[in-house]
């Protein structure tokens, strides 16, 4: 049976492609899933993929994966800065949790260079667009086959 990977997107990431293309790019969340979607089948990977602005939903989701999921790979978007709460949620889980922000947060305001995720992730992928989460997936893929 494979393996199954959630892959959560936070606040905001549900505008990606609609707005500040000169920041985020101009595939849509959808074209992203699309894309991971197809190349976790290449590697024999399950993809589960959820967006929400809401803090308390993605702590839920994130604990519903410690039963569900070999592996997190999680854009937690402007929570990253801010929440232990969903920081507190990631360390109750086992597997291999990977961080990926579209854009490089450490060139960008003072404010986001510090991500409370990064205390708990495996890998941090910054600044590599929406490809990003492709890296992370080809990641995620190796650590899972250990
Ligand atoms: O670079 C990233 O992926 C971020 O996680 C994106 C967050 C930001 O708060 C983090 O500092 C870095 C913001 C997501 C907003 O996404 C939008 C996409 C398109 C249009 C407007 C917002």
């Amino acid at each position: 049976m494979s393996k199954l990977v959630t892959l959560l997107n936070g606040p905001n990431l549900n505008l990606l492609g609609l707005r500040q293309p000169e920041i985020y790019g101009r595939e849509t969340l959808a074209d992203v899933i699309a894309r991971a979607t197809a190349l976790a089948g290449e590697f024999g990977l399950d993809l589960a993929a959820q967006q929400s602005n809401h803090e308390g939903q993605l702590v839920d989701w994130i604990q519903a994966a410690r039963s569900t999921s070999a592996g997190i790979i999680f854009n937690p978007g402007a929570y990253s800065h801010t929440s232990v709460a969903i920081l507190d949620a990631l360390n109750a889980f086992e597997g291999p949790v990977l961080e990926v922000h579209i854009s490089n947060i450490h060139k960008r305001e003072a404010f986001r260079h510090h991500s409370f995720v990064s205390r708990r992730a495996d890998g941090v992928i910054a600044g590599c667009g929406t490809e990003g989460y492709l890296l992370a997936l080809r990641r995620m893929a190796t650590l899972l086959q250990a």
